[in-house]
């Protein structure tokens, strides 16, 4: 069997992406918001009914565009149960994470650990990650944020096209930012975007992503975080296929759970699919597992370890412990779920798994 890795990206409409190609490879403007940058643009502001979708060159910058608009020093609630450019960001950015905890069954952040430290600590924003997808509980996060007249940014690099309570959830709260990177549903190779409704916030991360220059003009200092034309044309060539992907990685998690019905793993519910998580009973129990997989050509990702609050370099300034995210880091596994995973290879995986001795 050919290798299995975690995920792979779905191939785009091929003669759309050669066409798109073409006109940017004549017009000869390959970057600096040209065209195919912009059209992108407009297409996921209408998909999700938002007022600003500003594209990037990844996930990582939009996410320090915002933390850019904090003083150097600010102290940022978020989690511990992440990918490391969420903190890494805060740190990058001369601000400090602090750490509250996550629930148990989804990884995303806990209310209750967010209460706790607000009544120790004055923060000066919140960023919380959608991880997998699921959405954190915004109303109440929305409430805290007006509350303590902070902002509240949301983490949603697996977001993509996820609802709430009737819209999209990446217009909720003060901003948030997307990746599209190729191991995403949608992809644009390396991509991003900030999402926000704040007109001023949306004219800050676009003189941010362009040096700091505002109609020809530098007012302030900023970076190039811009989006090229070539991976916009990629974007644009896969935006029809996201749903159909979303249909058919949600087909495979009921076949996974179906074959693994009578094991003691228990699913964590993506509901874009953007990740296949389980929760091992023990750590050693996973490790086994992974091994057993990579005997057979299997790779799949422990998103997300460690658990951040352990790494000395992002700063840990933990109020409390963060248990759950601890626990989360070392039991769960991501498995494949890109186009090579078929039937056949579910089975291969599911025997494997059944048959591993923990
Ligand atoms: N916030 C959150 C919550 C995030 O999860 C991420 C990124 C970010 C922010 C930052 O967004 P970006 O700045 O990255 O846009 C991956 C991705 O690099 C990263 O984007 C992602 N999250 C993170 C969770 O996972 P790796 O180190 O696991 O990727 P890699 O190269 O090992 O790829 C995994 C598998 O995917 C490979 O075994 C094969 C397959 N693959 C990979 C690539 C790159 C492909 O089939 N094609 C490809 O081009 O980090």
């Amino acid at each position: 069997m050919r290798s299995i890795f975690v995920t792979s990206p779905r191939l785009p409409n091929l003669l759309k992406l050669s066409l798109n190609l073409a006109q940017i490879l004549r017009s000869r403007q390959y970057t600096n918001d040209g065209k195919f940058t912009r059209k992108l643009e407009t297409a996921l502001q209408e998909r999700w009914g938002a007022k600003h979708v500003i594209s990037m060159a990844n996930g990582t910058l939009p996410i320090l565009a915002l933390l850019g608009l904090l003083p150097k020093g600010s102290k940022v609630l978020t989690t511990p149960f992440t990918f490391a450019a969420t903190t890494s960001s805060i740190v990058y950015s001369g601000c400090f994470p602090i750490y509250c905890d996550v629930e148990s069954d989804s990884g995303v952040v806990s209310l209750q650990s967010v209460r706790r430290i607000l009544a120790l600590e004055k923060v000066d924003a919140l960023l919380f990650t959608h991880v997998y997808g699921i959405p954190c509980p915004v109303d109440e996060l929305e409430n805290i944020s007006l509350e303590y007249g902070i902002p509240l940014f949301f983490d949603a690099a697996h977001a993509f096209d996820v609802e709430y309570e009737g819209g999209s959830v990446l217009k909720r709260g003060t901003a948030s930012t997307l990746s599209f990177h190729a191991t995403k549903i949608f992809s644009t190779g390396e991509g991003g975007a900030l999402v926000t409704d704040d007109p001023d916030i949306a004219a800050a991360a676009r003189r941010f992503r362009n040096f700091g220059l505002q109609d020809g003009a530098l007012t302030e200092v900023g970076i190039n975080a811009k989006m090229a034309e070539l991976p916009a044309a990629l974007g644009l060539a896969n935006l029809n296929g996201v749903s159909k992907e979303i249909r058919r990685r949600l087909r495979l998690v009921q076949k996974y759970k179906h074959l693994l019905s009578d094991t003691n793993l228990r699913f964590i519910d993506s509901p874009n699919g953007s990740y296949i998580p389980i929760i091992f009973p023990t750590e050693a129990a996973l490790l086994e597992a992974v091994r057993d997989l990579n005997n057979v050509g299997v790779y799949p990702r422990r998103y997300f370890f460690p658990s951040l609050n352990e790494l000395h370099f992002l700063n840990p300034q933990d109020l409390e412990r963060s248990p759950n995210s601890d626990s989360l880091s070392k039991t769960v596994l991501c498995l494949p779920s890109g186009r090579n995973v078929n039937n056949r290879v579910i089975r291969i995986i599911t025997k494997t798994l059944l048959g591993a001795k923990w």
